[in-house]
């Protein structure tokens, strides 16, 4: 992006360097590699069945385009992508592709796998089968649906998942978990966001979110019936006293029609007295739907998802580097080793010097690197990692020195606080008059 080496373009490169050979000519794998590097960052949808999957597809889609039955009748996974000139090339010829313009379609494409699972009596198998299968590597970032806002039984998945991604940088922040249907959880968002990463035990960051709300506030459902349902709720002391709702206590007060917006619009009432506190001042239909897309939290998923889409040099071509060592093991030993030799070599050049520097930035933001140092001291390092220059590079080389010096750190927190310590020497020229060197 801006001008900065494209390590993409260099592994699409190597491929394009394979593909020259007859013996690898019609390689699927390769092919797709060399897509995969020229598309916007792909994204995959993980979660067990009826967690609200394709709730949360049509919420980002903005439109009712995946299906939402709870059994579903297709095993086929199915790619959202934005509106793009020519077929757009899947990684599987079994996949299935929907050309869609959604608010992130110039950043990323989506999949759902419905049905990985429902052929499964163990749903954990979804992501037992992805380290095996190439699936894993077509996409370079996940979004991991959790059940009743708990990570705490997904420790060896999630574990899974990020070690398996992590590829030779060490990425962290390839992987969000998103604790759904969070109307249906005691705990309010803050608190879910706060423990799911510590109850996941890897660095992941988590989202709660009410995709049902988002949906409704996007294709918008929230219509005359919605607000004229809030409106009488309000003139009745009888349901505005109770801090609890169910649709019960409405159905004798309100019309079939008006108790039926709220339903599909809310799933649960459990956040319909949040909602009518929120909108107690005003509440123009605007107001409504303004209401119900900020409690929906969706707009929070979608910039954790814009940030993703941000490193996604870094995401994509970590994906296709680890698909590569993996092609390359395939390909059988006599060409695999030089193959691997090779793929070694595209660590030294530019372009993947860059990235190692953006994923030493992500381990200090989402990790545990720095974590004993001040904020401010892990965010100049950041601002360094990635743009080369920074505010006061001595004194932050000093700070980074002396964390680098502690004698339990782990060797991962040594090497990055050494690139840092590295680049702010280097970076001793005032900041503001040195052009920035991405
Ligand atoms: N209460 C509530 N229900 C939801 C929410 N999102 C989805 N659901 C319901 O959960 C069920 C399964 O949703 P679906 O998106 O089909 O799940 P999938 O099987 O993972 O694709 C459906 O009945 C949805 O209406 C939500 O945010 N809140
Ligand atoms: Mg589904």
């Amino acid at each position: 992006m801006n001008g900065a080496p494209d390590a993409r373009g260099v592994v699409a490169g190597f491929c394009g360097d394979l593909l020259r050979d007859p013996a690898h000519r019609d390689d699927p794998v390769l092919h797709d590699v060399v897509a995969q590097c020229r598309q916007p960052l792909r994204v995959l949808l993980v979660g067990d069945v009826s967690a609200g999957k394709s709730t949360l597809l049509n919420a980002l889609l903005a439109g009712h385009h995946a299906r939402t039955e709870y059994r579903e009748t297709t095993s086929a996974v199915t790619w959202f992508h934005g509106p793009r000139p020519g077929a757009v090339r899947l990684p599987d010829p079994t996949h299935r592709g929907v050309s869609v313009d959604f608010p992130l379609a110039r950043r990323l494409m989506i999949a759902d796998a419905p049905g990985l699972n429902t052929t499964s009596e163990n749903p954990r198998h979804t992501l037992r089968m992805l380290p095996g299968g190439d699936l894993a590597g077509a996409a370079a970032a996940y979004v991991f649906l959790l059940l009743r806002g708990r990570a705490d039984g997904e420790v060896e998945a999630l574990g899974n998942l990020t070690a398996m991604t992590a590829g030779p940088f060490d990425l962290v922040g390839n992987v969000v978990a998103v604790a759904g249907k969070a109307d249906e959880v005691a705990s309010d968002p803050a608190e879910i966001e706060e423990r799911v990463p510590r109850e996941a035990r890897v660095p992941i960051r988590a989202v709660a979110v009410q995709q049902k709300m988002a949906v409704a506030a996007r294709v918008p459902a929230v219509g005359a019936p919605f607000v004229s349902a809030l409106a009488a709720i309000r003139t009745l002391p009888e349901l505005t006293a109770r801090r609890t709702l169910t649709w019960q206590h409405l159905s004798g007060h309100l019309s079939t029609t008006q108790v039926d917006a709220l339903v599909s619009a809310l799933g649960s009432p459990s956040w319909l007295p949040e909602l009518l506190h929120r909108t107690a001042e005003s509440a123009t239909p605007q107001d409504v739907l303004r209401a119900v897309e900020d409690m929906s939290r969706l707009p929070f998923l979608e910039a954790v998802l814009t940030d993703m889409a941000d490193d996604e040099d870094l995401f994509t071509a970590t994906a296709a580097v680890l698909r590569l060592r993996r092609w390359a093991v395939r390909d059988g030993t006599a060409a695999g080793a030089p193959l691997q030799d090779r793929l070694r070599a595209l660590g030294s050049t530019a372009a993947f010097d860059g990235l190692s520097r953006r994923a030493a930035a992500r381990l200090v933001r989402h990790g545990r690197v720095g974590a004993e140092l001040a904020d401010e001291d892990r965010d100049a390092a950041c601002e360094l990692l990635r743009s080369g220059t920074c505010h006061d590079p001595p004194a932050l080389a000093a700070r980074w020195t002396a964390y680098a010096a502690h004698p339990l750190l782990p060797t991962r927190s040594r090497d990055v606080a050494e690139l840092i310590t590295d680049l702010a020497r280097r970076a001793d020229a005032p900041p503001r008059t040195r052009g920035a060197a991405r």
